[in-house]
């Protein structure tokens, strides 16, 4: 087993994040220390730099994941912004923005950064395709959850399904899927830091 920290204050991206991890034998240590958000269009700029800063603290491998959704309609607001205006303007106030928009495209996007020294950190995205829905529907899940469609599923926002679905297509599962992956292909290299 290979014990990883996480550093994040979201207990919903730990729970959906070691679901995926279990399956490579990774288990993720959430810690409680502040993860430094750097003031930045880009995610993978945001993950690298929290990802640096912890390691800075921990001197460990660590973990952090950076995500946010992009709504074509405004731009890609919110994007990085997403935990912010999530707390802020909350669901009602996002669908009032969209109202009488047609285009309602957006996308989740996750960046994994895992940082192993200060200069040898890798970064794993993953993205889903989806649509705003015209209502909150659901009650599981977290966020913009219970507003967002994935195009490749049946209809139902994430908020309607259970985490192992969502999973399946979400931008976290498959940014974890892919650090899963790289973790198998690289077991002895972390071993041997571990
Ligand atoms: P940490 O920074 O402590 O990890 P956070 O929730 O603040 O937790 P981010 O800064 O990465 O994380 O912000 C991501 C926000 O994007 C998150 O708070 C949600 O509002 C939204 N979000 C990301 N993934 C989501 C998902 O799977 N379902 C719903 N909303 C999501």
């Amino acid at each position: 087993m290979i014990r990883l920290y996480f550093v994040t204050n979201n207990k919903h991206k730990v729970a959906e994040a070691q679901k995926i991890l279990s399956k490579y034998s990774v288990e993720l240590e959430p810690i409680d220390i502040k993860k430094v958000e750097l003031q930045s269009e880009s995610l993978e700029d945001i993950a690298r730099y929290a990802a640096i800063e912890a390691y800075k603290i921990i001197a460990k491998p660590v973990v952090v994941e950076d995500s946010g959704l992009f709504i074509d309609a405004l731009n890609g607001f919110p994007g990085p912004y997403s935990s912010y205006v999530y707390k802020t303007l909350g669901l009602k106030r996002i669908l009032k923005l969209l109202e009488g928009e047609e285009n309602r495209r957006a996308r989740f996007i996750a960046v994994v950064a895992l940082a192993l020294s200060c200069e040898d950190v890798y970064l794993f995205k993953g993205v889903v395709e989806g649509v705003i829905a015209h209502e909150i529907r659901g009650g599981k899940g977290f966020g913009f959850d219970p507003i967002f469609i994935p195009i490749e599923g049946d209809g139902r926002t994430f908020a309607e399904m259970n985490s192992e679905e969502k999973n399946i297509i979400s931008h976290r599962g498959r940014a974890f899927e892919a650090l899963g992956r790289w973790i198998s292909a690289n077991r002895d290299k972390l071993i041997y830091i571990l």
